[in-house]
């Protein structure tokens, strides 16, 4: 694969590795922004980094579709345009923490691998209504995803899907997304067009997106089929996984997960925390909870952040603690009663880490 083409990457993150490009940023920068500026929203790459010309650009719509078709970024400009803020997070977010229970294979990521970004570009409802799809109401249906133009480490193309009744939902805004924050989409997170998946994994969101595939199977991708999915803790080795794959099931919504990102000692008898949350797929964060007790006593933290149904949460709490150190840890609760666990079950991709997160004063 050839990494000499890339454009500029942002020096404000902590780099995981260069070829692919792959780097985060620190967490306690994050938690400063609702809304992630740019020089801070991580790259995850299984390639290099592609520019295009957008004359030369185009997305072809094929499979169970009425008439196949082929659209340039003018052509779905011409659907209404739509927005919403999401947070994309990478399965592998809080990697670092879960290898420390046992190796893990993967990048190996802090907990600053994800984005709260606003995505503007057409539904993709919008476009399959207008192609028309030939529905099969025996299977459930799904819509692949794939960049055949951008090459991979473990396939010849990038490639990923959802369940049609996904992105047809009404609610679900699954987007064809043109811009990141109101600017034109940047090379480096997929434009010309990428797909925007809330509450779906980032592995989902397609970037130099250039063929939707409306298909009775999953999309045969590598990283659908192969990678992304949650294997049984007992299977440690890529040797032992080979036959687990195909038994678990791709992964759709990452777990209910908070962060604590930064805590300092306000007076000698309160501490200051601060962090995030972000929900699963059993309802939004409801309320986030800190102890600095080891969870003897909880103090309910305050909400300073939440927009809509998909962003994540920013949150903060004063903590009473007269102790020189010490440790802060933090749970979050979802609208369905659902509290995040202590633990963390460890699984060889390192993927979905939830337990409680902390920092030490
Ligand atoms: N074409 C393509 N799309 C991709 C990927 C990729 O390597 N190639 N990585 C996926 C993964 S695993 C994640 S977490 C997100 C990362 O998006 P970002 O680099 O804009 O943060 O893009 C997804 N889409
Ligand atoms: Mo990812």
């Amino acid at each position: 694969m050839d990494f000499s083409n890339e454009p500029p990457h942002s020096k404000a993150l902590i780099v995981q590795s260069q070829a692919p490009f792959n780097a985060e940023p620190p967490v306690s920068a994050l938690v400063e922004f609702q809304v992630t500026p740019e020089d801070i929203v991580y790259c995850r790459n299984h390639g290099p980094v592609r520019e295009f010309v957008e004359d030369e650009y185009a997305i072809t719509f094929n499979g169970a579709v009425e008439k196949e078709t082929k659209f340039s970024v003018p052509d779905l400009k011409k659907f209404p345009k739509a927005t919403v803020t999401a947070v994309l997070q990478c399965a592998g977010n809080r990697r670092q923490e879960m290898g420390a229970i046992k190796p893990v294979h993967g990048v190996n990521w802090l907990d600053g691998v994800l984005a709260n970004c606003t995505w503007g570009g057409v539904r993709l409802r919008d476009v399959l209504e207008h192609i028309g799809v030939q529905t099969n109401s025996n299977n459930p249906m799904h819509v692949c995803f794939a960049s055949y133009a951008t090459p991979c480490q473990d396939d010849t193309y990038y490639g990923a899907s959802v369940p049609l009744e996904k992105a047809m939902s009404l609610e679900d805004d699954v987007l064809l997304a043109y811009e990141m924050n109101d600017e034109p989409l940047s090379a480096e997170h997929g434009g010309p067009v990428r797909v925007i998946v809330p509450g779906y994994l980032g592995a989902r969101w397609v970037k130099w997106l250039d063929n939707v595939n409306v298909s009775t199977q999953e999309s045969p991708n590598f990283y659908q089929q192969r990678d992304y999915r949650i294997l049984p803790p007992h299977v440690e080795t890529k040797e032992q996984a080979k036959d687990y794959w195909p038994k678990c099931p791709s992964m759709a919504a990452l777990p209910l997960n908070s962060v604590v990102a930064t805590v300092y000692r306000l007076s000698p008898s309160t501490l200051f925390v601060k962090g995030y949350a972000v929900p699963g797929d059993a309802g939004n964060v409801e309320t986030v909870e800190v102890t600095a007790d080891q969870g003897a006593t909880w103090v309910p933290a305050q909400i300073t952040y939440q927009e809509g149904k998909w962003s994540w949460t920013l949150w903060e709490a004063e903590v009473e603690s007269p102790a020189e150190t010490g440790r802060v840890f933090c749970r979050a609760t979802d609208s369905s009663g659902n509290v995040q666990k202590r633990e963390g079950e460890w699984n060889m991709r390192g993927v979905a880490y939830s337990a409680w997160s902390s920092r030490t004063w």
